[in-house]
Parts: structure tokens; C-alpha cells; sequence
């Protein structure tokens, strides 16, 4: 359980009047934000939104006492939020390094910023009515052992009718850091059956279950079986259809040349323990990141941002 605090403590620093309130979720702290265009809910374990649900504008949904939309992002029903141990679910960020650590496969997979605790530094409210949160991750959080690179990493998190994520690395050393990285976003979908993933036709992908090895992906992305792929140099935008919801996800990147495409589907969703009963039909992960080939170099005294813009289109 936090300490009742630092939960003061953070919402007297950082709380916004009937908008912005940190609250004790188990062991982990989270920020649970409503304003006039969604609600939401961000764990400062790994900064990691947990929940995003965009307000009704259609009358016909608001006369049926729909106020909310379908869910955006899933949190599976068996996430555990357990101090240092990863969220299942939500926006986990994977940095420095994406999947396994090149060298050594007893560092923590995707890097060890998602099981770390990050600062809030900042939140505030804009004009449109979007609540904007920024959190760092104190050097305290750093496993030296790890990471030795003198670097900084904020996640600006601003949610309204748009989600918008900025992931800044700034290197304050005097030596190129390079990095992998990802925004690991799980999606909620009506139906895994009836979804089409289109953007990344064209592209050409690593294989994670085929031996790593290397395919051009011909047509839009239907999924009825596990699937893990590392799309490579892809386009700024790409989308998720869902017919079972009418609607479109579009995903709007910055700085991002890789897209991986992950379900897991029934034998590694029960290796995996966490995933709930049946949780693969209703999430697919569409992650926005620089990985493998797309890796990146900050050269010292440079900074980088990975971003990502998801916003919800009726079809
Ligand atoms: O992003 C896809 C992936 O790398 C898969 O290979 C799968 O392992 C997934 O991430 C989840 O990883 P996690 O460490 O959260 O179980």
C-alpha cells in the first residue's frame, strides 16, 4: 500500500480541482483524470496508462445513457499491480531496449523503465479542455549496473478527445547513446475476428515466431492466429478497423520507424498467466517504437522524442 504521504503529498502538489486526483490502486499509485472529453487513469509504475475512455458527442449514444465510448485501451482482467512487478495491459513504455537486451538474457525484458517508479513533474489543464501530465524517471530508478549513460526520460501524456504520448530521451553524456524502444500500447477490440490492422502493407517485417526471419507484408492484417511481428521503416500512420465497434483507431506517429503487431492468442496467453480468460479476443497491440535495424543514436547533448497520437474515427 503507498504511504498515505506521499499520496497527500502528490495531490497537493499536483492535483487538479474535479480533474486530476492520485489515488491508491494495491501497492501503486494512480493518476485518475475525467475531463469534458474522456477519463483515464495513468500508474506512476512505469508511467503507464492504464485506461482511456473517450465521452460520447453522438446524442443517440447519450439518449441510450451511453455516456462513455467503447474502451480504447485494454487492461487485462487479471493485471496485477504489484510493486515492481509489469502491468499487464494498458501503455507499458519498453526502453532502453525492446525485447530481449542484445547481450545479456538476464536483464529484464523491455528494459527496466515499466517496473520503475517515475516523478510527476508537471499537470496541468489546457484550453480545449485536455489534461496534460508529464512524468520523469528519477535517477534513483536507474540500475547503474544496467544503464550507465547519463540520460533523461519524460513521458508527456496528454488526454482529451486524442491520446497523445511523448516519450523524450535526452542524453547528457558526452558519448552517442543508442537506444530500442516502444510505446507497447494494448488496444481493445470488440472481436480479435473482426479487426483489420492497415497501414503497414508494403512493409517489411521480422518474423518473431518464424525464426526471426525477414517477409514483406502484401495486404492489410487479419488476425486468427498468434502473431509477433516487427514492422520496419514503416509510415507515420497506420489503423486499426474494428467492425463488431464501427470504428477506426487511427495511430499518428513522430520519429517512429518501427511498428510491432502482437497478440498471443491461447498457448502463450496461459504461459503468460496474466492475460485473463480469453483475453486475447479482445486486444491486439499495435506498439509505436524504433527497434531492431530502426534502432536510434543521440548524440550527446541531443534529445529525442517518440510520439504517438491515437484518435477514434466512426465507420
Ligand atoms: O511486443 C511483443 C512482445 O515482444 C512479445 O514477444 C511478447 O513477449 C510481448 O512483447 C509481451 O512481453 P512481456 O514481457 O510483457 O510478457
Amino acid at each position: 500500500m503507498p504511504s498515505q504521504q506521499k499520496l497527500a503529498t502528490l495531490n497537493e502538489q499536483f492535483a487538479i480541482e474535479g480533474q486530476l486526483q492520485f489515488n491508491a490502486t494495491d501497492d501503486l499509485i494512480v493518476a485518475n483524470i475525467t475531463n469534458q472529453h474522456a477519463t483515464a487513469s495513468i500508474a506512476l509504475q512505469g508511467a503507464q496508462v492504464l485506461s482511456w475512455v473517450v465521452k460520447r458527442e453522438d446524442k443517440r449514444g447519450a439518449e441510450r445513457g451511453a455516456n462513455e465510448q467503447q474502451p480504447l485501451i485494454w487492461l487485462s482482467d487479471e493485471a496485477t499491480f504489484i510493486a515492481g512487478k509489469t502491468i499487464r495491459g494498458g501503455i507499458p513504455v519498453c526502453w532502453p531496449w525492446f525485447g530481449a537486451h542484445p547481450d545479456r538474457e538476464d536483464y529484464p525484458a523491455h528494459g527496466f523503465v515499466r517496473a520503475a517508479v517515475w516523478d510527476v513533474v508537471e499537470t496541468s489543464t489546457t484550453a480545449a479542455g485536455q489534461t496534460n501530465v508529464v512524468f520523469r524517471l528519477p535517477q534513483t530508478q536507474v540500475p547503474l549496473a544496467l544503464w550507465s549513460h547519463n540520460t533523461e526520460l519524460e513521458l508527456h501524456v496528454s488526454v482529451g478527445a486524442t491520446l497523445e504520448l511523448n516519450l523524450i530521451t535526452r542524453n547528457h553524456g558526452s558519448e552517442t547513446v543508442t537506444i530500442s524502444q516502444a510505446l507497447h500500447s494494448y488496444f481493445a477490440v470488440s472481436d480479435i475476428k473482426d479487426v483489420t490492422v492497415k497501414g503497414l502493407e508494403g512493409c517489411q517485417f521480422i518474423d518473431a515466431l518464424d525464426d526471426w526471419q525477414r517477409k514483406v507484408e502484401i495486404t492489410p492484417i487479419c488476425i486468427d492466429a498468434e502473431i509477433d511481428r516487427i514492422y520496419q521503416n514503416t509510415k507515420p500512420v497506420c489503423s486499426l478497423e474494428d467492425k463488431g465497434w464501427q470504428r477506426r483507431i487511427n495511430i499518428e506517429t513522430n520519429n517512429s520507424r518501427s511498428t510491432v503487431v502482437w497478440n498471443p492468442w491461447i498457448e502463450k496467453s496461459a504461459r503468460l498467466g496474466d492475460m485473463g480468460e480469453d483475453g486475447y479476443l479482445n486486444m491486439l497491440c499495435i506498439e509505436t517504437g524504433n527497434i531492431g535495424d530502426d534502432r536510434v543514436s543521440i548524440a550527446a547533448g541531443a534529445e529525442h522524442c517518440l510520439s504517438a497520437c491515437y484518435r477514434i474515427v466512426k465507420i
